[in-house]
């Protein structure tokens, strides 16, 4: 077997485990017996699983370029490593909602991990319209924990500065959101795609949009320069796997110490296109309105999930005067602190709910959509969806609704739809 990185295919998969001293022992009595599937739907790597008598494993290799749009855009076959870093990070933090990693083998950028089964990929599953309860609870949970412990809050200001020096050289991935996220939707980049013919007067609009032009570049600054903690950089619904009682995050490839806010508003901006698209996935009209109700309630879960837990992993280190607290706190100091800590909230509120409007306008209108509006196939209904996204989007960056808390968030949604049919 070739040391020099070469892609694995299902044929050579097997022949490189075995070549691997570390991995002999978990390819079970008969490797003659185990089953390889290349598996990635996503758009930038291979993934593999490899199954068989006591053998459940995922291998993930990176491509020397962009998956989705073939050689002519490299990609450097780091972000592997970056990605098994991250993995690692959020097992010491929160070991419940993450894959075990086994094995990382660097010359072939392949990272080696638990097969979730019987997981699905949890946008799959909110377009069947199926309900995992407690996700709302568990994505909260996750969020909480990762953002808090890999913070500059929790830190030391040594293990901060190593943890971002760590994740710096990521920069190749941090690259592909600026572009993707914050930039090309608003021009005309090549790449960028939509539902044509039907959206293209929004298009236009979006383009000669100076206010949310300018909100996109603000936002594109802060989350190159708001360095808060170690964040996932990608957590959208497809990076998330599901049973009903369990949920994993998975693929923080794009990690780095970046603003809190865009892991949370990635996570939102992805539970409202879903809750956008229903209707066009409803098997008669309003069939899925008690589904859509249900992912309020994540929705809603999710905010303020996070928001206690992450407010009281705080306040328990300060009072604790851990290493890690910032200043000696008297009983009088308390008060103080938990109006800073509301502030802080508020902030991390008003990054999320931009975050999640330009992510939203990202999938409709850039080169990577998503499946809830892809696989709408009535075309007209399909424009319909994103054109409400769109606009609730528009909202969400400016702010031009007064959201100031999450509920006010829903009923906007709602007046976002309710707008278009009339
Ligand atoms: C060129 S990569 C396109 C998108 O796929 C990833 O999942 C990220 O969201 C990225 O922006
Ligand atoms: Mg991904």
């Amino acid at each position: 077997m070739s040391s020099t990185y070469c892609p694995l295919t299902p044929q050579t998969l097997l022949a490189w485990l075995q070549s691997v001293p570390e991995l002999a022992s978990r390819l079970g009595a008969d490797p003659s017996q185990l089953r390889v599937n290349e598996v990635g739907d996503g758009n930038l790597n291979l993934v593999f699983r490899v199954e068989g008598p006591g053998v459940d494993l995922i291998v993930k290799q990176a491509l020397p370029y962009v998956r989705l749009v073939g050689d002519s855009w490299p990609l450097p076959l780091t972000r592997a490593y970056f990605e098994q870093l991250a993995l690692k990070h959020q097992a010491l933090y929160c070991p419940e909602h993450v894959p075990q990693v086994f094995y990382y083998d660097e010359k072939q950028s392949a990272i080696v991990m638990q097969l979730l089964k019987p997981h699905i990929i949890l946008r799959k599953g909110l377009i069947a319209g199926q309900e995992y309860p407690g996700l709302g609870q568990h994505l909260a949970h996750f969020l909480a924990r990762t953002l808090y412990q890999g913070s500059v809050l929790h830190l030391s200001g040594q293990a901060y500065k190593e943890l971002q020096a760590a994740f710096a050289p990521n920069h190749a991935l941090c690259k592909i959101t600026e572009d993707l996220v914050f930039t090309e939707p608003y021009f005309d980049a090549p790449l960028n795609r939509w539902t044509r013919p039907h959206l293209d007067a929004e298009i236009m609009q979006l383009r000669s949009d100076s206010a949310l032009k300018m909100a996109a570049q603000q936002y594109k600054i802060r989350f190159m320069s708001h360095a808060q903690a170690l964040i996932h950089g990608d957590l959208h619904t497809g990076s998330i796997m599901v049973t009903p009682g369990d949920t994993r995050v998975i693929d923080p490839e794009f990690a780095f110490v970046g603003p809190i806010g865009f892991d949370i508003g990635a996570l939102l901006a992805n539970l409202v296109i879903a809750w956008f698209s229903q209707a066009g996935h409803a098997e008669e009209q309003g069939s899925r309105d008690t589904y859509r109700s249900w992912l309020e309630a994540q929705i809603l879960q999710l905010w303020e999930g996070f928001s206690v837990q992450f407010t009281k992993l705080w306040f328990d280190d300060a009072i604790r005067q851990s290493p890690s607290a910032r200043i000696l706190m008297s009983a009088e100091d308390i008060s103080a602190f938990t109006g800073y800590q509301a502030h802080y909230m508020q902030d991390v509120f008003a990054d999320s709910m931009a975050f999640a409007g330009l992510k939203i306008i990202r999938r409709v209108v850039g080169l990577a959509h998503v499946e809830d509006f892809e696989s709408i196939t009535d075309l007209m209904q399909r424009a319909k969806c994103e054109t409400a996204a769109l606009l609730f989007a528009r909202q969400l960056v400016l702010g031009v609704a007064g959201i100031h808390g999450i509920s006010e968030m829903l009923v906007r949604m709602h007046s976002a739809e309710k707008a278009l049919v009339c």
